[in-house]
């Protein structure tokens, strides 16, 4: 027992954190150059506008993939590289991903595309954005147009990436691109547009390739149990999936984006009723789909308490990552089983990873011990899960280079790649040589 044999290896980027190039070949400008270029929204404020020039250096990244020997990759496609404003098609917007998918197919790795990644046009944002229906509707007119364009060379696509993080960092805490403060029904509109995006997207994209493979990529509260104790086993699961009650915000919540796209119903919590809405709308944002992705980077741990389930406070010194985050291992245990157990469908991790304080030694390697540690550590969790009979299909490692982590600029770092961001030039961490020995043996050497 172990992973399975099919079990895909990967990593992933997003296309405004590596790409660069903001204003060539007729890309229009999205929420995030507007947000970026805004003082004081990012660190030292930092910007997409070079990245990591992959759109010039799609070779080295090339290159990064060859050198992990995955045989997979998930990327975005920049939505205002194909609709500059959200409506108007520029089909030179294609050229960059053509060489993308072509160069990748030729050397035997598939390309998984990311359909939104947070990257919405200006101009439909200058209209509203999210609070208005229509955003939903020419993101899955794009969706189709990419999906007719690449019909026959790419199979998989992800609709959205984390309306948790876009609607939520986005809308309401302010954080990210927008940076709006709304609330109440105005963000539970911007939230159910969202949904109808997800719906649309799926079904523009059939239409244009019955062939395709569609899921969705999603992140939010996981909660792990103390022990393994049955009652401490069921507070985390009941935990995980309580909205409001342990996430910061209760679309901060794997089913608040979860539940509608695969039960056709919203969770049961006054947020959601904020708004009537539609068995219409309910049956278009319920499609079938083939997979879930989730991006899994901490969880909460939780034990049962007299009165329902109750947080267990990480203790002084607790292990975290160079951005703080607590470092959680068994929520890939028993994060894929509570989802795999209550929606059943297939699973991918589409991103787990960390930020490190990495730097060139003196040897003029970049030794990262800390990320093969965390690893090794959340990858035997996720084999266990593996074993114990939840349907997990592949890994894909956030990030494949060093890149622009939105409110975090480049201060933060989690490639398996450094970037020199004086020379653009990629080097392989340790954990990248290490990463290559864990796919070679599909996770024979954890
Ligand atoms: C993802 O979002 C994004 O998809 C990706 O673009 C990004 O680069 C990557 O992760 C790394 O950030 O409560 O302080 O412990 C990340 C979503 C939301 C994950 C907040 C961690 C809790 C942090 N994140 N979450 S904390």
């Amino acid at each position: 027992m172990s992973f399975p044999k099919e079990f895909i290896w990967g990593a992933a980027s997003a296309a405004y954190q590596i790409e660069g190039a903001v204003d060539e070949d007729g890309r229009g400008i999205s929420v995030w150059d507007v947000f970026s270029h805004t003082p004081g929204k990012t660190y030292e404020g930092h910007t997409g506008d070079v990245a990591c020039d992959s759109y010039h250096r799609f070779d080295e990244d090339l290159n990064a993939l060859v050198t992990l020997g995955v045989k997979h990759y998930r990327f975005g496609i920049s939505w205002t590289r194909i609709f500059p404003d959200g409506r108007t098609l520029n089909e030179r917007g294609f050229d960059y991903y053509d060489r993308v998918v072509n160069s990748l197919l030729q050397h035997g790795i598939t390309p998984w595309i990311t359909l939104f990644h947070w990257d919405t046009p200006q101009a439909l944002e200058d209209e509203g954005g999210w609070l208005n229906r229509e955003t939903a509707e020419l993101l899955a007119q794009f969706s189709g147009v990419v999906a007719e364009h690449f019909r026959g060379r790419v199979t998989n696509y992800y609709t959205l990436n984390e309306p948790q993080c876009f609607i939520g960092l986005g809308y309401d805490i302010g954080m990210h691109a927008p940076g709006k403060h709304l609330d109440g029904e105005k963000l539970f509109l911007c939230w159910h547009n969202a949904m109808l995006a997800h719906g649309l997207m799926t079904q523009a994209v059939r239409a244009a390739d019955p062939a395709a493979k569609i899921g969705l990529a999603s992140c939010g509260l996981i909660c792990v149990p103390e022990s393994d104790s049955t009652a401490d086993l069921e507070a985390a699961r009941e935990a995980t999936f309580s909205i409001g009650k342990f996430a910061p915000m209760p679309l901060f919540s794997q089913n608040a984006f979860l539940d509608p796209a695969l039960t056709g119903h919203y969770p049961d919590h006054p947020f959601f009723s904020s708004i009537a809405v539609s068995e219409d709308d309910l049956a278009v944002i319920h499609q079938p789909l083939d997979f879930i992705g989730l991006n899994f980077y901490n969880a909460q741990i939780i034990r049962a308490g007299e009165s329902g389930p109750e947080i267990v406070p990480f203790h002084r010194g607790y292990p975290r990552t160079a951005m703080r985050w607590p470092i959680t291992p068994s929520m890939m245990y028993y994060g894929t089983k509570f989802i795999f157990e209550r929606y059943g469908l297939p699973i991918y991790i589409t991103e787990n990873g960390l930020s490190c304080n990495d730097k060139l030694f003196l040897d003029g390697r970049v030794h990262d011990p800390d990320r093969i540690d965390f690893l090794n550590r959340y990858l035997l969790e996720l084999k266990r899960a593996s074993e114990s009979g939840v349907d997990l299909r592949g890994y894909f490692h956030w990030s494949l280079i060093d890149n622009f982590e939105w409110s975090n600029g480049y201060e933060e770092r989690f490639g398996l790649f450094y970037v020199d961001y004086n020379t653009l030039e990629r080097l392989p961490k340790d954990s990248a040589i290490w990463y290559r020995s864990v796919v070679e043996s599909n996770g024979e050497v954890l």
